[in-house]
């Protein structure tokens, strides 16, 4: 299973733009609102010179990049919690995602990209945090309905798991995001299974026009930071017809293009690298018979959830990793020194996979 982003944002924030920029892909963006009604999907494999020495190491015939999956949805508007817009389809194509770009728009002009975008980013986002909330609120009601039935069971479980829904529906209640609560212990339990959109890690992209000068652009990521107040968020500022149209130059043309302008993004790989590194994603490598590949995991992940996202078998039958670190199997240049030497690791399932990990899964089914 691949690694999946949600594109969000208001209608003409330049979502499907920025997908394009991203996947290479061309759907169609244009200058109205709902302008994408069902999702484009992309896979945008992720850059890795490590993924090369790990397979001339182990002797691979095939190299398997790892890769992110983008989708790209309708735009988000007031109400659409309620059903308004495309509302509850629109909210459906995310709920499975691992991870949110939100994307905002800085328009040169606000009239010119209709009544949705208002080129200020504080009411912005605002309307789109208060969506994602009020969604969240209705799957914690419904939950909650369930959790009371069961309670009758007499099941610790169930009377802990209410008392969670309580502090999560306060918590929601006054604008705050699932995510907050991540942290505690029965937090990350009992959202597992809720799918809440604001417990998903968030990268915003300030998508800004590409007149805007370097020091106009500074003052609106400031502004955008501020109006995210606590919220330990990560901001990529971008221009995506820009980096759009990047995508059909050669390396000279592109050199070429921006100079001149005071962009300095050389182009799409770039976007992808932060977006991994802002979305705290690490890449562990396997080297099992012909072939080596790249997967990609969110940081703090379990090697019996990694072992999942290969083979479901792998995780249910799952007996022990083997785990070498990139740079200690690079120094060795071999498995079989490195498992001499006592460099290959036996781990359990509650190990927490480390970026560059390189893993074998035992597993019985
Ligand atoms: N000049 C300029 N135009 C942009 C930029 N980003 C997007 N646009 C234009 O704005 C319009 C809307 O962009 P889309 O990418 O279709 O917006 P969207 O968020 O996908 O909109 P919906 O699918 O309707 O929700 C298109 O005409 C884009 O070409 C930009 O950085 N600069
Ligand atoms: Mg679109």
């Amino acid at each position: 299973m691949s690694f999946k982003c949600g594109v969000i944002g208001l209608p003409n924030a330049g979502k499907t733009t920025l997908f394009n920029a991203l996947t290479g892909l061309e759907a169609q963006a244009a200058c109205y609102p709902f302008c994408t009604i069902e999702p484009n999907i992309g896979r945008v494999f992720v850059p890795d010179p490590r993924l090369q020495v790990v397979a001339q190491i182990a002797g691979a015939q095939k190299i398997t990049q790892t890769y992110i999956e983008f989708v790209d949805v309708a735009g988000l508007v007031k109400g659409a919690s309620r059903g308004e817009g495309l509302g509850n389809r629109f909210l459906g194509n995310i709920r499975e995602v691992d991870a949110l770009i939100h994307v905002l728009r800085h328009p040169r002009d606000p009239g010119s990209v209709g009544t949705e975008v208002t080129g200020n980013c504080r009411e912005d986002l605002a309307i789109i945090q208060y969506e994602l909330v009020m969604a969240d609120l209705e799957t914690v009601n419904n939950r909650r309905e369930k959790t009371m039935k069961m309670v009758k069971t007499g099941e610790r479980h169930y009377k802990e798991e209410l008392s969670f829904l309580d502090k999560l529906e306060a918590h929601l209640n006054q604008g705050g995001m699932a995510r907050d609560l991540m942290g505690e212990d029965e937090g990350s339990f009992f959202l597992q299974e809720l799918f809440l959109l604001t417990a998903k890690p968030v990268l915003y992209v300030f998508n800004m026009h590409e007149d805007i000068s370097v020091q106009e652009r500074q003052v609106l990521r400031e502004e955008l930071m501020h109006a995210l107040g606590d919220e330990s968020a990560e901001i990529l500022t971008l221009c995506a017809r820009l980096q759009a149209e990047l995508n059909d130059f050669t390396l000279e043309e592109r050199r070429e293009f921006l100079e001149g302008l005071e962009w300095s993004d050389t182009g799409v790989e770039e976007l992808i690298i932060a977006s991994y590194r802002l979305l705290n994603l690490i890449t562990f490598f396997t080297a099992k018979g012909k072939e080596t590949r790249a997967w990609t995991l969110p940081k703090g992940t379990r090697a019996v959830t990694a072992a999942g996202k290969i083979h479901t078998d792998m995780e249910r039958g799952f007996i022990r990793a083997e785990v070498i670190p990139f740079e200690t199997l690079k120094q060795e240049s071999s498995f079989v020194k490195a498992r001499d030497k006592g460099l290959i690791r036996l781990e359990g399932k509650e190990y927490l996979v480390q970026d560059g990990d390189v893993i074998q899964f035992r597993f019985n089914v």
